[in-house]
């Protein structure tokens, strides 16, 4: 069969019949929910289909369990779970939990989520153990680590999406929501089975047009769409939307008509979509107005929005800390972009309102291939925050390279920041552990779009399941969830298992290597593609990603010693590792360090020879991908294969134009030979 890739993971693809034939026979699908809008009603059939195609079993749902009930699924949350159940032994379920027990009295598997959602999570879980293979009891309370678990979609209006590479928008065109809802079910299929629970569905460069009386409808239908599969909808909103759509002559956050305008927009959407989980903001940021503009805090920007949720229940503002001036002088020494977010809203920390989140990018500057986390994660106590990762591989070869990206986001989490010198590992900050919070967690910039591999490679829509699985339990193994994504995805063959695996886990190493090494981010062109070798473009802008390359030295001096002072925005025992150039680790020497390119690393290598042999490492590896996902043709569908091997191919091609840019660029900058002797053939 033509694999399209818009089942993703969800293809439940048959087990073979000696497999599936020693499984249990089924006798009945028990639901307690009848109404179609309901997750449990969707679980029921997800199960149903599930059952059907992976087990080639056919199993009748029912609403009414009977009393001799053997042998049956029954799906229910705690509330509604039927009488005859017990119920005694679950453990008390976090929101959005689950219990599954697959060795319940009467040959019965029980699914009972805490709410809707959560008895749908565990249907999920349940299939996706069946479609590996995997058919191990388990009796088990599965929660959440956060229950903020989002994706933000950067779609336009008009269906472009700003750093999508995966085709239009499923949900715009031509300035209106569409009117075909079919992709927007399959993708709320993919995120729910991987227990994400919101989507931001519009550019946060958002257009106010979003309010016509058409597209109030059109998101009426969205969220429709997405609620039976456990799933909300929140939108980005434009701040200066009541004076240049809404006729005021301003839109001060102090001022009542405005605050009037949004109260009524906002009612306006909870009109047509009653759970709304809220609004993202990004304000003040690239040219955005927002509350400084009128010479209001930031903190009056994001309590404007928060007051008109307010009355509706649990909606929140994630209020983004993207702000930062892109007009930075760089003849100016301690000038530095990684400053921002901390100068502007560490002192706000007592003035949000309670449903404010600050939504905060895991690196100080932008989704680089590799950043310290942002110090401002280390540094709100009283305000909630988000972390903010991006799926989208806008700076790390924009889904025609392929990085897989749960390794990256796993050395985040893990980062212990010390906060007031205890263990504060940011998945524990992130999660509301460690500062006692009641709402916080993730978001990510997410790019899928109408295309069939949904993101622009079938390879990079592991990073969306990985996301997922990330979230919900943060101490997930990378190597762990990419064998099951790929067994999902592709197959339970070994090879394919194993080669996918290792291609996944070699990735960003790789890229790293090829584009930019030891913190120098990722060396792309940054005025506007993010895309290619263009290490020139680093500096002599406004931006703010520089690198201070010159004949003799490179990198940023963040130290406080003679620098930015970067460091010191970091809880002590970590500023003290980044200040010393000795303890800063070799991978990040150049973000917080500015040194001869002569400086010697702790590998015994100079700079400058790191930068040539990473180079040539990395190409030399990206070499191999193709030929190792060559073992693939004949055990995985024609149809992918083909279309994952043209990408590793342009891939391999691409890091080796990579490799001999910025060898040459900087060979150029510092005259320096590379000891081996190695010469770009142009
Ligand atoms: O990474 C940058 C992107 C912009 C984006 C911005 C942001 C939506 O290049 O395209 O704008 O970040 O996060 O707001």
């Amino acid at each position: 069969s033509i694999e399209t890739g818009i089942d993703g993971w969800l293809r439940y693809a048959a087990l073979p019949a000696d497999i599936s034939s020693q499984y249990r026979r089924f006798s009945s699908i028990f639901v307690s929910e009848n109404i179609k809008t309901s997750p449990v009603y969707t679980a029921g059939k997800e199960v149903q289909d599930g059952l059907r195609r992976i087990l080639g079993q056919e199993v009748g749902i029912s609403f009414e369990i009977d009393s001799n009930h053997t042998s049956a699924v029954i799906i229910s949350t705690i509330d509604t779970s039927p009488t005859t159940l017990s119920t005694a032994q679950v453990p008390k379920l976090k929101e959005d939990g689950f219990w599954l027990n697959t060795q319940a009295e009467n040959d019965c598997i029980h699914i009972i989520g805490q709410n809707e959602r959560g008895a749908l999570y565990g249907a999920f879980e349940y299939l996706m153990r069946l479609a590996q293979g995997n058919f191990e009891p388990v009796t088990a309370a599965n929660n959440p680590s956060a229950p903020i678990r989002w994706v933000n979609q950067w779609d336009n209006l008009d269906g472009s999406i700003e750093r999508g590479y995966g085709g239009l928008s499923i949900f715009f065109r031509d300035g209106e929501v569409v009117e075909d809802m079919t992709r927007v079910a399959q993708f709320a299929r993919l995120l729910s089975s991987v227990r994400l629970n919101a989507v931001v569905v519009n550019n946060v460069n958002a257009n106010p047009k979003l309010f016509s009386k058409t597209n109030l409808e059109g998101l009426r239908r969205i969220a429709d769409t997405m609620r039976p599969w456990g799933l909300r909808i929140g939108i980005s909103l434009y701040f200066d939307s009541p004076r240049e759509f809404g006729g005021l002559p301003t839109s001060d956050p102090l001022d009542p008509d405005v605050n009037n305008w949004w109260t009524d927009i906002t009612a306006k959407l909870y009109e047509k979509v009653p759970d709304l989980i809220g609004y993202t903001i990004k304000a003040n940021s690239e040219g955005q107005p927002g509350p400084l503009t009128y010479n209001r805090t930031l903190a009056d920007g994001a309590n404007m929005f928060a007051r008109a949720l307010k009355p509706y229940g649990d909606g929140v503002v994630m209020y983004r800390a993207f702000v930062y001036n892109h007009h930075l002088d760089e003849s100016k020494w301690s000038n530095d972009r990684a400053n921002a977010a901390v100068e502007y809203f560490k002192d706000l920390d007592d003035q949000f309102d309670d449903n404010v989140i600050v939504q905060i990018k895991w690196g100080p500057i932008d989704f680089q291939v590799r950043e310290p986390p942002s110090p401002l994660l280390a540094n709100l106590r009283k305000t909630k925050v988000a972390i903010e990762f991006q799926v989208a591989q806008e700076y790390l070869g924009q889904q025609s390279h392929f990085v897989y990206m749960a390794p990256l986001w796993k050395e985040v989490l893990d980062f212990d920041m010390r906060i007031d010198g205890k263990p504060s590992a940011i998945r524990d900050i992130v999660s509301g552990e460690r500062l006692n919070w009641s709402r916080s967690g993730y978001t990510t910039v997410l790019n899928i779009g109408s295309d069939n591999t949904w993101i622009g490679h079938h390879l990079s829509l592991s990073n969306l399941y990985a996301y997922g699985r990330m979230t919900w339990d943060p101490l997930s193994d990378p190597t762990s969830i990419i064998q099951d994504w790929t067994r999902l995805t592709f197959s339970l063959n070994k090879t394919v298992v194993d080669t996918v695996t290792k291609i996944s886990m070699e990735s960003w190493p790789t890229y790293e290597n090829y584009s930019g090494n030891l913190g120098i981010q990722t060396l792309c062109d940054i005025i506007y593609t993010h895309y290619g070798p263009s290490p020139g473009s680093q500096d002599g802008n406004g931006w703010g990603q520089w690198t201070r390359a010159n004949a003799t030295s490179i990198g940023m001096d963040r130290t406080v010693a003679s620098g930015s002072g970067n460091t010191a925005q970091y809880p002590q025992e970590v500023a003290k590792i980044y200040e010393n150039i000795e303890t800063t680790p070799d991978n990040l020497l150049l973000w917080f360090h500015h040194v001869p390119y002569t400086h010697r690393l702790k590998s015994g290598k100079t700079v400058i020879q790191h930068f040539y042999d990473a180079h040539y490492e990395g190409a030399a590896h990206a070499q191999t991908f193709p030929t190792e996902w060559a073992k693939l043709k004949g055990l995985i569908d024609d149809s992918r294969f083909e279309n994952v091997a043209f990408k590793l191919q342009y891939q391999a091609g691409h890091a080796i134009v990579w490799r001999d840019s910025v060898n040459n660029f900087y060979h150029g900058k510092c005259g320096i030979a590379d000891e081996k002797g190695r010469v770009a053939n142009y």
